[in-house]
């Protein structure tokens, strides 16, 4: 109920702000929507539902159809699948680059059931373009996660200047407008977590990557809590220091000890293989352009610079009754724009 008035809320306030032409570089950002860092647990139960994972579409709409057409998923200009049968996820920075930012924003809050969505680093200067283009404020999104915390690398001073919008995120910010923009921060999340209840598998979907032990936590002691990440880790990172995780990068040069995050979770899996009661992780995730597609047992990079004329690929999971397993089909469509 309390959701309900604060969603009512919110939607009202964009309302008169976007009638009565409210000057929007004054918005104050209290009013924005906070961004969930993490989104309600996805429980999947019925061997039917299929879950398709998007890597980075950067505004590419022609291509994502084309993708949804492939798979059978669209047909006479419409989504022809239900949310209990598909569930599509957007890896981030789905925004920028491209010709149709805003066809990508409408495809996504016009099938809210079906496509959800984390937010990538494109996302997050989108936003700050609009809600800060002053830099006036250190921190200003809102993040929450179920303890409804900051976490605590968030409060770094210079943290933030990491991601300045530039002036693309502008463009799209306007293109958008704030009333869309809400909408998004509002339906994304920063990570996705798939409980897939058949096979005993979690699925993380995040943008840029999350490390062994993130967002666990089990009272019954199984896996143990490890850590909250920052918000920039699980958005714009692609190394950390190995001796010190907390430590993460965009460029291997700015981080002592730095390897791909990703080789974390094979060697984390090497020493600890999955035990009767623990679950079979695996994050999957976009950014990585530079990398190209990086299907890995654990982790499975999906950018494969459909933004320079690339391929857009997806990753779809579907239910073998007869082995209880999930079996994972790769499609790649070409991006001929360059
Ligand atoms: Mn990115």
């Amino acid at each position: 109920m309390l959701m309900f008035i604060i969603t009512v809320s919110t939607v009202l306030y964009f309302i008169i702000v976007s009638v009565t032409g409210m000057d929007h570089s004054s918005l104050p950002f209290d009013h924005f929507p906070s961004i969930q860092t993490l989104s309600p647990t996805v429980k999947i139960t019925d061997p039917n539902q299929r879950l398709l994972f998007i890597g980075d579409v950067h505004g590419n709409y022609d291509e994502l159809i084309q993708l949804l057409k492939d798979h059978q998923y669209w047909k006479d200009g419409e989504l022809i699948t239900d949310p209990q049968t598909l569930q599509i996820t957007l890896l981030g920075d789905f925004l920028t680059k491209g010709p149709d930012s805003l066809k990508v924003a409408d495809f996504i809050l016009d099938h809210k059931e079906s496509v959800g969505c984390v937010l990538g680093n494109n996302e997050i200067m989108v936003l700050l373009s609009i809600l800060n283009p002053n830099h006036k404020f250190k921190i200003p999104l809102k993040f929450t996660t179920e303890r409804n915390f900051l976490p605590e690398n968030d409060k770094d001073d210079d943290y933030w200047d990491v991601i300045k919008p530039r002036s693309k995120h502008y463009k799209v910010a306007q293109e958008l407008g704030i009333l869309k923009l809400a909408q998004l921060a509002q339906h994304c999340s920063v990570v996705k977590k798939f409980d897939l209840k058949l096979s005993d598998d979690l699925i993380f979907g995040v943008h840029a990557g999350l490390l062994p032990g993130d967002f666990l936590l089990d009272k019954k002691g199984g896996d143990s809590f490890q850590r909250i990440p920052s918000i920039i880790s699980l958005v714009d990172m692609k190394y950390v220091n190995y001796k010190n995780w907390y430590e993460v990068s965009r460029d291997i040069d700015d981080v002592k000890h730095g390897i791909r995050w990703y080789k974390l979770w094979e060697e984390y899996y090497a020493e600890k293989p999955p035990g009767k009661n623990q679950k079979n992780i695996t994050v999957i995730y976009g950014h990585d352009a530079h990398n190209g597609l990086t299907l890995h047992e654990h982790t499975k990079g999906l950018d494969s610079a459909c933004a320079k004329g690339g391929y857009l690929s997806s990753l779809e999971y579907e239910f073998d009754p007869e082995t209880s397993h999930y079996n994972t089909h790769l499609r790649q469509v070409p991006c001929n724009r360059v």
